[in-house]
């Protein structure tokens, strides 16, 4: 067995997060697909894993099968097992904990809701899809100014935080944006992508039949 579950799928870009830096820092991981478009993560079984009905769950094995839930804390705890992506001192602890809690809310809690409206039920011109496409647009405007003076968003070299943060981030064509006017944010991703065991979400993270 490997030393780590992780309950996915593909079309999760949260899923992708907890993936990539299971892949980034060369962990043994097995992937276990979560049927999402047909209601697998609200059934008694998952929510028993977990109370939240949310997909990533992280089991690790080494550690008397550990079940984590919430991006971030999988992120945490994998950065504090294997010492790579860590922040190294409180100030980057910080740091830290400010972009991946701002990706959660405003980043990702945004755009992962504008793509599921825009791509999965093809509601992208509702008012609730604009609303959430204008969320996200102020969102990664922040990113993107942030990142005009820094190569990663919480310390000099790239930690947790850009891990979390990327997650939706290489699927442009997803949703309705120009994103030439994000030139910093295209020159991180590419920065993200050079890093050693990079892997695309299609490659990492299981398929199930294309969601209807
Ligand atoms: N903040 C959570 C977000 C997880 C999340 O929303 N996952 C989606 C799939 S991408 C989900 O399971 N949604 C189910 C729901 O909201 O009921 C994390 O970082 O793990």
């Amino acid at each position: 067995m490997a030393d780590y579950t992780l309950h996915c799928f593909v079309e999760s870009g949260n899923a992708y997060k907890a993936a990539l830096m299971l892949q980034l820092t060369g962990c043994d991981w097995q992937a276990e697909w979560v049927d999402f478009f047909n209601g697998a993560h609200r059934t008694p079984e998952y929510r028993a894993l977990n109370e939240m009905g949310e997909v990533p769950v992280l089991v690790d094995h080494g550690e008397g099968d550990l079940v984590l839930s919430q991006t971030g804390v999988i992120l945490y705890h994998l950065a504090g097992k294997t010492g790579m992506y860590k922040p190294q001192t409180p100030q980057e602890e910080r740091e830290v904990l400010r972009w991946i809690l701002f990706d959660n809310h405003k980043l990702t809690g945004y755009l992962s809701i504008w793509r599921f409206l825009h791509r999965f039920l093809n509601k992208g011109g509702d008012p609730e899809a604009e609303f959430m496409k204008g969320r996200t647009i102020a969102a990664l405007k922040i990113v993107e100014r942030h990142l005009e003076t820094h190569d990663w968003l919480a310390a000099g070299r790239p930690t947790i935080a850009d891990v979390s943060a990327c997650g939706y981030l290489f699927w442009p064509d997803h949703v309705d944006l120009d994103w030439s006017q994000f030139p910093s944010i295209n020159a991180w991703l590419k920065r993200i992508q050079s890093l050693e065991n990079w892997a695309a979400p299609e490659d990492i993270v299981p398929s199930g039949p294309q969601p209807a």
